[in-house]
């Protein structure tokens, strides 16, 4: 199923490299997927075309003014209201959203339109988000200068798991973070590189062999870097469990 973009921003620029390159590039060739630049200045009223203001209450920085934000989201959908609508997801990408993981990946892929509202500066005025029914995305917990990288990370996860955006269909379902865990590891030719050589059971032939010593390095590799992964693995299990009883 397509799935269409519309991303409002006032950096439309920073989005070129996206939707010509790779995965994504491809996508919007073959006509998989349509990504809308919306620039926010466009819908500015005065000389300096601005589109924040200070912030009422005090403090530095500046805020999106509600305005040209509320004239874009209605030229790209029409008439919105701040209920949920089918099939389009209206997202802001600010450190304050949500955290987006792997499922709410998953979850976007089924939608035939997304708009991507970029913030900056200190944020925006909050009766953007109540008055047109924006959902608020982070994608970790650090701080960026603005939302558009974050928007390039949502729309390249959410693209490669369109039917018919990676060359191998079943490549996505068997990646990390699908089943909760990360990645074992890989090897591919030569079988000694530099007097490292590729673990034996890989070259073995024995499937279930490979297939267990596979999942105990994921686990292993999970244990090591990311221990709350399997700390909601065992919740997820425990709970199910429960259920069955
Ligand atoms: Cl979505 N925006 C900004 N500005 N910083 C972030 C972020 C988003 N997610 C993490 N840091």
């Amino acid at each position: 199923m397509a799935v269409r973009f519309d991303i409002i921003t006032i950096f439309p620029g920073m989005f070129s490299s996206v939707v010509s390159e790779s995965i994504v590039g491809r996508a919007v060739k073959s006509g998989l997927v349509e990504i809308n630049r919306v620039d926010l200045r466009d819908f500015t009223e005065d000389k300096h075309r601005s589109v924040d203001d200070r912030p009422y209450g005090g403090g530095p920085g500046m805020v999106f003014k509600p305005e040209p934000v509320f004239d874009a989201v209605e030229n790209v959908l029409g008439e919105v209201g701040s209920s949920a609508e089918p099939g389009i997801r209206k997202i802001i990408l600010t450190p304050q959203g949500r955290r987006l993981d792997q499922p709410l990946m998953r979850e976007l892929s089924g939608e035939s339109r997304i708009v991507l509202l970029c913030g900056h500066y200190e944020g925006f005025d909050h009766r953007i988000v109540e008055g047109l029914g924006f959902e608020e995305v982070s994608i970790g917990d650090y701080v960026l200068s603005g939302g558009e990288l974050p928007a390039m990370v949502l729309i390249d996860g959410v693209v490669r798991l369109l039917p018919g955006a990676l060359g191998h269909p079943e490549s996505s379902e068997q990646e990390s973070f699908e089943n909760g865990v990360l990645d074992f590891p890989q090897y591919t030719r030569p079988p000694e590189y530099r007097g490292m050589k590729v673990p034996e059971v890989l070259l073995s032939g024995n499937h279930a062999e490979i297939e267990q010593w596979r999942h105990e390095r994921a686990l292993e590799r999970t244990r090591a870097s990311r221990g709350d992964l399997l700390e909601k693995l065992e919740l997820q299990e425990t709970g199910q469990e429960l259920d069955n009883t």
